[in-house]
C-alpha cells in the first residue's frame, strides 16, 4: 500500500500523497471501463469485482483527499457530489434491489489505493457485518 512519504523535517505539502494508479485511469493512460464522467468525478468498474456489479467513484482532482480521514471543510461539496454520482450510476446499472457504498480508510479499513474512492457493490444479496 502506498504510504505518504514526507521527509523528516520537511513542511507538509498540501497533498502529500504520491500519484496512484487512479491518476493514470483519470488521464486515460491506462484503460478502464468508465460508467460516468463529469468535471469532478469519474466512475469506473473495479478491476477485481466483489459483486456482480462493483464500480468505484473517485474525485478527478484529489486535492488532498488521499483518504476520507483527510477531509477538510473545502471537500464538503465534492464529498456530497461523489455520493450522488454513486446513486445515479447505481440507478443506471439497474441496482433496483439495493446496493452498498463502502469507503475503506487506512490500514484497519483495508485501503490499498491512496486516492479517495467509493466502492459501490450490488447485484446480489450482500451479508452484514463485513469481515
Ligand atoms: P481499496 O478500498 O483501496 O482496497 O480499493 C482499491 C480498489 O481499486 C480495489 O477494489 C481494486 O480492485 C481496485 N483497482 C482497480 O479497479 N484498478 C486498478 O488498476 C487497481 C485497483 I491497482
Amino acid at each position: 500500500a502506498a504510504k505518504t512519504a514526507v521527509k523528516e523535517g520537511a513542511p507538509e505539502k498540501a497533498d502529500a500523497g504520491e500519484p496512484t494508479i487512479f491518476d493514470k485511469i483519470i488521464a486515460k493512460q491506462i484503460p478502464s471501463d468508465i460508467l460516468y464522467e463529469d468535471d469532478t468525478a469519474l466512475a469506473f468498474r473495479d478491476i477485481s469485482p466483489q459483486a456482480p456489479t462493483h464500480f468505484l467513484v473517485i474525485p478527478k482532482h484529489r486535492d488532498g483527499l488521499t483518504q476520507l480521514s483527510k477531509s477538510e471543510d473545502r471537500h464538503e461539496k465534492v464529498l456530497g457530489h461523489l455520493l450522488h454520482v454513486a446513486s445515479k450510476v447505481a440507478r443506471q446499472e439497474n441496482l433496483t434491489h439495493g446496493f452498498r457504498v463502502t469507503i475503506n480508510d487506512g490500514q484497519n479499513g483495508c485501503q490499498s489505493v491512496y486516492h479517495l474512492h467509493l466502492h459501490v457493490m450490488g447485484g446480489r444479496q450482500l451479508s452484514w457485518p463485513p469481515g
